[in-house]
């Protein structure tokens, strides 16, 4: 396993609070989004809202799977995932609405968008990820922190589960006809996110009509 040397997984774990604030305002931005849909009885695009810290082997990992130096400076400038939030939606046209009013949010910047939906990873992964910095004000200073935010159906946040467990179980890698038969379901899950999404528009049109004909 990979790890940080002594002296550096100290500096690591001081550089871990901010991530942790910045993970915490981010997941209270969206909690928010989740209860005012609630709140207002119509329909919610959040299923639900997952978030972590990410673990110290795993930035040791990606750093040198990148081939960067096991240093918290390195850490800094180059994880974008320290802070990770993920947004699970029913369906994928939620993950729209979900990004959009996440931009429209003034006090956050948006660093970066990656449409794995749009384009999907050679793996079949598919997700919509938004890097952010998010402003942090400590008693004496105010600081930018960044955090990713991945987005994606329940579908998809199946197959990313089932597709790491394979990861991890085989040390990273993943056997070929494995690999294979995982592109294959992340097709099938994208065509029954978009069957769903469909009979979706046509139970609310269908309780619509039915409305309007009560009235
Ligand atoms: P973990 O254990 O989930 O934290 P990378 O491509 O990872 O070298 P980068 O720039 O962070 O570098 O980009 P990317 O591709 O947007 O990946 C960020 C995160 O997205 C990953 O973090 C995973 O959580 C998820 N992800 C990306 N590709 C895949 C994939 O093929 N399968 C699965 N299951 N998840 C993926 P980590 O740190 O790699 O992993």
């Amino acid at each position: 396993m990979t790890r940080f040397g002594e002296a550096e997984f100290a500096r690591v774990k001081d550089i871990m609070p901010a991530y942790d604030y910045a993970l915490q305002i981010m997941a209270t931005k969206l909690r928010i989004i989740y209860m005012h849909y609630e709140s207002v009885g119509d329909y919610n695009p959040i299923n639900h809202i997952q978030s972590r810290l990410k673990s110290f082997e795993s930035m040791a990992e990606k750093l040198s799977r990148k081939g960067l130096p096991l240093t918290a400076g390195a850490a800094r400038e180059y994880l974008d995932d320290i802070a990770g939030v993920r947004v699970i939606c029913s369906f994928a046209k939620d993950i729209a609405t979900v990004v959009d009013t996440l931009e429209r949010q003034q006090d956050i910047y948006v660093v970066r968008k990656t449409d794995y939906i749009e384009s999907p990873k050679e793996t079949g992964y598919r997700s919509y990820h938004l890097i952010v910095e998010v402003p942090i004000y400590l008693p004496a200073d105010r600081i930018r922190v960044k955090a990713e935010v991945q987005i994606r159906t329940q579908g998809m946040d199946f197959w990313a589960g089932m597709e790491h467990k394979a990861r991890y179980k085989n040390e990273g890698t993943i056997p070929p006809n494995l690999a294979r038969e995982l592109r294959v379901c992340s097709e099938r899950i994208a065509e029954l996110d978009r069957q769903m999404s469909l009979i979706h528009d046509k139970i609310r049109m269908f309780n619509d009509d039915e409305n309007a004909a009560g009235e």
